[in-house]
């Protein structure tokens, strides 16, 4: 295969070195290229953006595939021009790639195709804009129309800065600005490659905008990058289907429907917002710098993928190769950049750059003088790395960065380094009154604010349960109607079954109607720093830690117990609170003791084991049996004397002059296992009393959902949503003997 590829960034070069690393590909021409795409490629000197000139040098060359970089050669109708030419072209046409070329028409196209995004006010006027403003309110969201190079978007809390870009953008762009409801959330850049019917995505990414470390200074075109998104696996498992079932497919159709088919990558440019994810902007070609990373973990060949989608066979593809690794993209730009790059100088140091194991270097604004590479350009290389995990490739980026000098030349120095430290947060659902302090798998923590001054209210907290649900370590995109609110009201009837063993942190029901049933106020404790376990029956983690050596926790159990075996007594199996996206690990009540100390390791440890007793003779007496159970306990910081994030010893606090009071959930299936007694069969995996529905239909044929992979399992079926659900309610019904209620 002959492909002509038409850009000279290091977008271009990352398509370029995957292209030549296709075993399918024989010759490799770009237009125009660039020193470092020369290595790989032949480069024809040559403006993409002039048609009559690129149909003439695919023609001349007899070539078999022309990939489009830019969007300049789209708008150009450079696709067109190649397709009534006869020449296979991935790209969309020029009427196709109005999705970006106009954001007023990207705006009705999401609205005819029912694509989440920001409310949007077309304008052509300054008092319109005015209007529009006063409408969204701060952050102030203002784009230009048309293309713009990155730079058409202002988003700030200055009235008069959104004004001003506005009049500038109406004086411009044919009279036309788009102002926008602000989106909240992390911003992820998806890639949906497109052949007019079929969508097939590409890993995720995320770029950095701005020029400087933490989000400062100006707007960019994208200063790094990098991809897997682990903690959108784990935040939003199923996202990437999602948003092509309800954004990418939607709008390739809503485009065959209008006659003009969308043929080439549609990037969807998404905020993952406290309501759910929203389109921020389509684009019509490959993102600059996440191409860079995303391509460097994709295995299967390149060329293949981009004639399918030319030739519209998408629909035949295999699924993608993707490698395991972390890919990081680090861009070296000029000085002065964005605002006026200096050109001219000399860079070295690229060979040691790419010595760097896992490193490649892509050219992008560089130019060949007497043999020397120099800077032409504000943004003149991307260093890209892989590593096993953001760490080794971050390491490796930044090895490879710090060995190329190019004076004046500048780096953002923290490239994914947010979600290397597992702090890219997707925010939880807003409430108003509230400030989201902590949005976990399942359930989010709020602090009530003063309706008067905005300020925390540092006594008490929301509890709120949703109805995610999980299984086999992912969160479910199917939501089990009620669930929230089944575990929530069991909770409180069991605070009231154990109100005499210990005191608990409930305050009131009386909650926001948004969570109505599903929430309650409590006392803002001092969490002790235990997950408090204890075991009625072995089995799970437990029995995995016995058949290694016998023990549990520390503790020694008696020979040939199995999977379902009844403990004589309940064990106290405590373990450490693991830091978010990470599992709690074993801890041996000697670790106990040295946390909180003696004391109050040994009133943990009594406390746990009575509320599972007392909670086995009352789930028995109504056919359940309560394998094991996970509780907290915490310490009103006034009984300590102490603020509430004064440090604390522990050791220092003695249990029988405080309230050891019991907190979070207690005794709920989503913090114990639940089984029917009467399928009780030790010597084999118990029958869930909750989740075995759900978990059958995920490792059954129905599901397609293959478990030890790395994919998010699939939506539910309404059946199986239904029949969890009755479980909930039934659990619920069955130990309190009271009808469930809803919200
Ligand atoms: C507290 N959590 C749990 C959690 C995410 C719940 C901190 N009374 C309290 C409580 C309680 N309960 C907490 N802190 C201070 N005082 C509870 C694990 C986490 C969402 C909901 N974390």
């Amino acid at each position: 295969m002959k492909v002509l590829l038409l850009g000279s960034g290091a977008r271009e070069h990352a398509l370029a070195r995957s292209l030549s690393l296709d075993p399918e590909v024989g010759e490799l021409l770009a237009l125009p290229g660039n020193p470092g795409i020369a290595e790989v490629a032949r480069c024809v000197a040559g403006d993409p953006a002039d048609v009559p000139a690129v149909v003439g040098v695919a023609r001349t060359e007899g070539v078999d595939l022309v990939v489009v970089g830019p969007e300049g050669p789209l708008v150009a109708g450079v696709v067109d021009a190649l397709t009534a030419a006869g020449i296979p072209c991935f790209g969309p046409t020029a009427a196709a790639a109005r999705l970006e070329g106009s954001k007023s028409f990207a705006k009705e196209v999401m609205a005819a195709a029912g694509v989440p995004t920001a409310a949007a006010h077309v304008c052509t006027t300054q008092e319109q804009v005015r209007a529009a403003l006063a409408a969204t309110g701060a952050p102030y969201v203002v784009k230009e129309d048309g293309l713009a190079a990155g730079k058409g978007v202002v988003v700030t809390d200055d009235l008069d800065a959104a004004l001003e870009h506005a009049a500038a953008c109406l004086a411009r762009s044919g009279g036309r600005v788009v102002v926008e409801d602000f989106l909240d959330g992390p911003e992820v850049s998806l890639f949906c490659l497109a052949d007019g019917a079929t969508v097939v995505p590409l890993a995720p990414a995320q770029d950095f905008k701005r020029v400087g470390d933490g989000d400062s200074g100006p707007n960019t075109g994208g200063m790094g990058a990098y991809t897997p998104l682990l903690w959108l696996d784990e935040q939003h498992p199923g996202l990437v289907q999602e948003v092509v079932g309800t954004v990418a497919l939607p709008t390739v159709e809503e485009m065959a429907r209008r006659g003009t088919p969308f043929t080439g990558v549609l990037y969807v440019g998404l905020a993952l917002t406290s309501a759910g994810p929203r389109v921020v902007e389509f684009n019509a070609r490959f993102g600059d710098p996440e191409t860079q990373s995303v391509l460097a973990r994709l295995r299967t060949p390149l060329a293949g993928i981009l004639l399918a989608a030319a030739e519209g066979r998408l629909a035949e593809l295999p699924p993608l190769d993707w490698s395991p690794e972390s890919s990081v993209a680090v861009v070296v730009a000029a000085q002065g950049y964005p605002a006026a790059p200096r050109t001219g100088d000399e860079i070295t140091g690229l060979d040691e750059a790419a010595t760097v194991e896992g490193v490649h270097v892509l050219h992008a604004g560089t130019a060949l003088r007497d043999g020397a590479v120099v800077s032409a350009g504000g943004r003149v290389l991307s260093v890209v790395s892989l590593g096993e995990g953001l760490s080794q490739a971050r390491a490796r980026a930044y090895g490879a960065v710090h060995r190329i000098h190019l004076a004046g030349s500048h780096v953002r120095g923290d490239i994914a380094q947010a979600a290397e430290q597992g702090e890219v947060a997707i925010p939880g659902p807003a409430l108003p009154g509230h400030e989201l302090l902590y949005s976990g798998k399942v359930r989010e923590l709020y602090a009530p604010l003063d309706p008067t001054t905005g300020a925390r209210d540092e006594g008490r907290l929301l509890l709120v349960a949703s109805d995610r649900v999980s299984a086999y370590d992912h969160i479910l995109s199917t939501p089990i109607p009620d669930k929230g609110a089944v575990l929530t009201q069991l909770s409180l009837w069991w605070f009231d079954q154990l109100a005499d063993l210990a005191p608990h942190h409930v305050v009131s029901t009386a909650v926001p109607p948004e969570v109505a049933g599903r929430a309650v106020y409590v006392r803002r404790l001092r969490m002790l720093p235990v997950e408090c376990v204890a075991r009625a029956y072995l089995t799970g983690g437990g029995l995995a830690e016995y058949h290694a050596d016998g023990t549990v926790s520390g503790l020694t159990l008696p020979p040939g117990l199995v999977d379902g075996s009844r403990l004589a007594e309940p064990v106290f199996t405590p373990s450490t609170k693991a830091p978010v996206g990470e599992h709690d690990q074993p801890l041996p009540f000697e670790g106990v003791v040295a946390l909180v100390g003696p004391r109050l390791a040994d009133r943990l440890r009594d406390l746990t084991v009575r509320i599972l007793l007392r909670g086995n003779a009352i789930a028995a007496e109504r056919g359940i049996l309560i394998a094991d159970t996970k509780v907290e306990f915490g310490i009103d910081p006034a009984q300590l004397g102490l603020g509430p994030d004064d440090d604390i010893d522990w050791a220092a606090v003695d249990p029988d002059r405080v309230d050891v009071v019991l907190a979070d959930e207690v005794l709920t299936p989503d913090s114990s296992r639940f089984w029917r007694a009467d399928a009780w069969a030790p010597g084999r995996p118990q029958v869930s009393y909750d989740k075995q529905v759900l978990r059958d239909w995920l490792t059954s044929p129905a599901s397609g959902w293959d478990r030890g992979s790395d994919t998010p399992p699939p939506a539910l079926p309404d059946d199986v949503v239904a029949l969890t659900r009755s479980r909930y309610v039934e659990a619920y019904e069955s130990l309190t003997g009271q009808p469930f209620r809803a919200g």
